[in-house]
């Protein structure tokens, strides 16, 4: 029988992925669009798959949309992937974040509830919620403490602990995937890799004099989100709900990562980027590498891209696009 998913965060760099990886394996794909008054370019991450995919409006904090939703797709599995995911932008509104990134999750546990309480859910859940913390060979694991450093770390360890509470008092088959940096040439250029790729490739043709950044020294596991979404699929197929950490394992400074893309275009980063702290963060998470051993045993899973093959597809797309 075909199985049906509904995604949340549909139209965004994992949710358009996830809803291609779905519908290649065969599933009837529901999605979650926000009402947007700029609606161009809102869908163009799934653009390619209109006629495919039901899309349907609604909002995790508007319960009657969501009540409506569950009702008429009636989900297998559902993947909670509807966020305000940028860190620095949590503390500029932080309400608006810990109530979508929170509150929303408890509305949609809620609603699952009482309306499909044998559907799968799956929670976007972040390297966010570690914070600074790391076991002592400086890595982050399932069982290292969550100690969040930015609202919407904050918010995520809660939605993280909502899934675990609603799994042991109601059974539900609820999941965290937590995921660290995962790009693509779909992430949004407010992003640290694409903003340095797509603005290094201006400045080489001249069309942007210097790249402004933020803190250049903290680091990062960065994946790609092709494969993370492979993941979420499979967290949610395993045999019992559990919490998996999915990244690399590798992890490179965002000084690095400049000097890196700017010496691909034959230019030296020194010469153009400048710090503005603007983009400084009030309280910064430096150092990011995931141990993902367990979805690796457990899960089988493994990612496809390397780092290099990462950042060359992210290169290529901004050389030929812009
Ligand atoms: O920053 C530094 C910044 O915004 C990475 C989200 O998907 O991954 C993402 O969160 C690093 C930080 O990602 C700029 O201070 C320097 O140390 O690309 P980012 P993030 O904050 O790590 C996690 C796992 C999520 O869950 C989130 O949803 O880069 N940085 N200069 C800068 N970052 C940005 N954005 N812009 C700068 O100019």
């Amino acid at each position: 029988m075909t199985k049906r998913a509904l995604i949340t965060g549909i139209t965004g760099q994992d949710g358009s992925y996830l809803a291609e990886h779905l519908l290649n394996l065969g599933y009837e794909v529901y999605g979650i669009v926000r009402r947007n008054s700029v609606t161009e370019n809102q869908e163009s991450r799934i653009e390619k798959l209109r006629g495919k995919i039901n899309l349907t409006y609604g909002d995790l904090l508007d319960t009657s949309s969501i009540d409506k939703i569950l009702k008429n797709s009636n989900p297998d599995e559902i993947y909670n992937l509807a966020a305000q995911s940028h860190v620095r932008v949590s503390y500029e509104i932080p309400q608006f974040t810990v109530q979508t990134n929170a509150l929303g999750v408890v509305n949609l546990l809620e609603a699952v509830k009482m309306h499909c309480p044998n559907a799968k859910i799956y929670q976007a859940s972040s390297s966010e919620m570690f914070g600074n913390s790391c076991d002592d060979d400086g890595m982050q694991r399932e069982t290292t403490p969550m100690h969040p450093v930015s609202p919407y770390g904050c918010a995520k360890l809660f939605s993280y602990s909502l899934i675990r509470n609603y799994r042991n008092a109601f059974k539900l088959f609820a999941s965290n995937g937590i995921l660290f940096n995962h790009e693509s040439p779909r992430r949004a250029t407010n992003f640290v890799t694409t903003k340095i790729i797509k603005t290094a490739v201006q400045i080489k043709r001249g069309e942007m004099s210097h790249l402004e950044l933020g803190n250049l020294d903290s680091q990062r596991d960065w994946g790609h989100s092709k494969d993370y979404v492979k993941a979420m699929h499979l967290i949610l197929n395993h045999e019992k709900p559990d919490d998996f950490i999915i990244s690399t394992g590798k992890t490179h400074s965002i000084r690095d990562f400049c000097k890196l893309i700017f010496s691909k275009l034959d230019m030296n980063y020194r010469d153009y980027v400048k710090v503005n702290k603007k983009f400084i963060r009030p309280e910064e998470l430096s150092f990011l590498c995931g141990d993902s051993s367990k979805a690796r045993k457990i899960l089988g899973w493994k990612p496809e891209y390397t780092f290099e093959s990462m950042v060359d597809e992210i290169l290529e797309h901004f050389l030929k696009s812009l």
